[in-house]
C-alpha cells in the first residue's frame, strides 16, 4: 500500500466519523423528544424491553467485522448516553444547583453572613452539660466578638448507653446563656415533631450526619422559616448530600448551610477523613454556603489549626469546632474538644491567617 492509498483511506474514515457524529446527534435529539413525551405521560424513561429489542435487531443484521458482543456494547453505550442526556436536564433543575441560581445564597445569622465571601465561625461544646459549662464557653466566644454558639441538647449517639443529651432542658440552658452574651444558638434536632417547639430556643436547626437522609426531618426543617445547618452523612456521596439539601429547599426553606464533617474511609489516623475537595465541588455545584467541621472530621486536637486553615484556603464559608472548659470530663467527644486555652491559640492562629 502506498502513501496515497493510506491518505485516501484515512480521509474516508474522517468522513465516516463526521457522518456518525451527525447520526448520533440526531439520535440524541430524537431520544430527548421521546423523553419529553414520556415525562408528560409519567412513563419511566428507561425501557429495558425496548433496548433488548433494538439490540436483538442490530445483532441479527450484523455481518461483521465486529462480533455481536462488541456491537451490543457499542450500542448500549449510545443508549446510556441518550438516557443520561435526559437525566442531566433533570439535574439542572435542582433548586440548590448553581445552574438554577448563579449568585451565592447568603444565610444571615445574628449578623454573620454565611456565603458573603468571608469565613464565619461556629464554636461551642459538643453537648450542653450544665449552665456553668455552657456559660464558660459563651463568655470566651463573646470576648472574641463571635456571634454564634453551638451545643448539642439531643445527641444521637452510636451507643444507646452513651449520654443522650439534656433535651429541651439543654436548649433552655443554651438559650439563656446565649441571650446573656447576644449569641445565636446552633443546635441539633433529631425528631421532626420537635422542630416547632425548638424554634423558641434555637436560631439555626442543625441536622446531624446520622440524620442527613432522615427525609421526614429534612422536610420538617424545610417547612419552617429558620436557617438549617446540614451536615454531610458519614458515608454519603456529594450527590447524596446535595439531594438531602434539595429536600429542604424543595419544601420552601433556602436558608441552608452545608457542613463537610469528614467521611468514613479505611484511614484510622483520623476519626474520619476530611474530604477537603468536597468544599469547592459543593461551592461549584450549589449556591449554598459551605463550612467545615474540623473537630469531627479529624477527631484530633493536634491538627485542628492546619485543617481549619486548609478549609479557609480552599474557599469554605466558615469553620466549626468544639470547645469545652474541661474536655477531660466532657460527657461526649472528650478526646477531641479544645479547652479554653487551646481555643484561644486556635482562634488567634486562624485570625492571623485571615489577616495575612
Ligand atoms: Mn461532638
Amino acid at each position: 500500500m502506498n502513501h496515497q492509498d493510506l491518505d485516501s483511506l484515512r480521509q474516508k474514515i474522517d468522513e465516516i466519523n463526521l457522518q456518525l457524529l451527525d447520526l448520533i446527534s440526531e439520535r440524541g435529539q430524537l431520544a430527548k423528544q421521546i423523553g419529553e413525551i414520556k415525562k408528560m405521560q409519567g412513563i419511566n424513561r428507561f425501557d429495558p424491553i425496548r433496548e433488548r429489542r433494538m439490540l436483538d435487531e442490530l445483532v441479527s443484521k450484523n455481518n461483521g467485522p465486529f462480533d455481536n458482543t462488541t456491537i451490543e456494547h457499542l450500542f448500549k453505550e449510545i443508549f446510556k448516553a441518550a438516557l443520561e442526556l435526559q437525566e442531566d436536564d433533570h439535574r439542572k433543575t435542582l433548586l440548590v444547583s448553581r445552574d438554577n441560581q448563579r449568585e451565592n445564597t447568603i444565610v444571615h445569622v445574628n449578623g454573620a453572613l454565611f456565603g458573603n465571601g468571608e469565613p464565619h465561625f461556629v464554636f461551642g461544646p459538643c453537648s450542653v452539660e450544665s449552665y456553668e459549662q455552657t456559660d464558660a464557653v459563651a463568655k470566651s466566644l463573646k470576648e472574641k466578638g463571635l456571634r454564634l454558639i453551638r451545643g448539642g441538647a439531643f445527641k444521637p449517639r452510636t451507643s444507646p448507653y452513651d449520654f443522650q443529651g439534656l433535651g429541651f432542658e439543654g436548649l433552655k440552658i443554651l438559650k439563656e446563656v446565649a441571650n446573656n452574651y447576644q449569641l445565636a444558638v446552633v443546635s441539633e434536632i433529631v425528631n421532626p415533631s420537635h422542630i416547632e417547639k425548638a424554634l423558641d430556643y434555637i436560631d439555626v436547626i442543625q441536622i446531624g450526619a446520622r440524620n442527613m437522609q432522615n427525609f421526614e426531618l429534612l422536610k420538617a426543617a424545610g417547612s419552617v422559616n429558620k436557617p438549617v445547618l446540614l451536615k454531610r452523612g458519614l458515608a454519603a456521596t456529594i450527590e447524596e448530600f446535595i439531594l438531602a439539601a434539595e429536600y429542604i429547599i424543595a419544601n420552601g426553606n433556602n436558608q441552608i448551610i452545608l457542613c463537610e464533617r469528614g467521611i468514613r474511609t479505611y484511614e484510622k489516623a483520623t476519626r474520619n477523613t476530611l474530604d477537603i475537595s468536597a468544599v469547592p465541588i459543593l461551592k461549584k455545584e450549589t449556591h449554598l454556603p459551605v463550612i467545615v467541621d474540623v473537630t469531627h472530621s479529624t477527631g484530633r486536637r493536634d491538627i485542628l489549626i492546619p485543617s481549619a486553615k486548609a478549609a479557609i484556603a480552599i474557599g469554605a464559608d466558615g469553620v466549626m469546632a468544639e470547645v469545652h472548659p474541661d474536655p477531660a470530663v466532657a460527657l461526649s467527644d472528650a478526646r477531641q474538644q479544645m479547652d479554653l486555652e487551646e481555643f484561644e491559640e486556635f482562634y488567634e492562629e486562624i485570625t492571623a491567617f485571615l489577616r495575612r
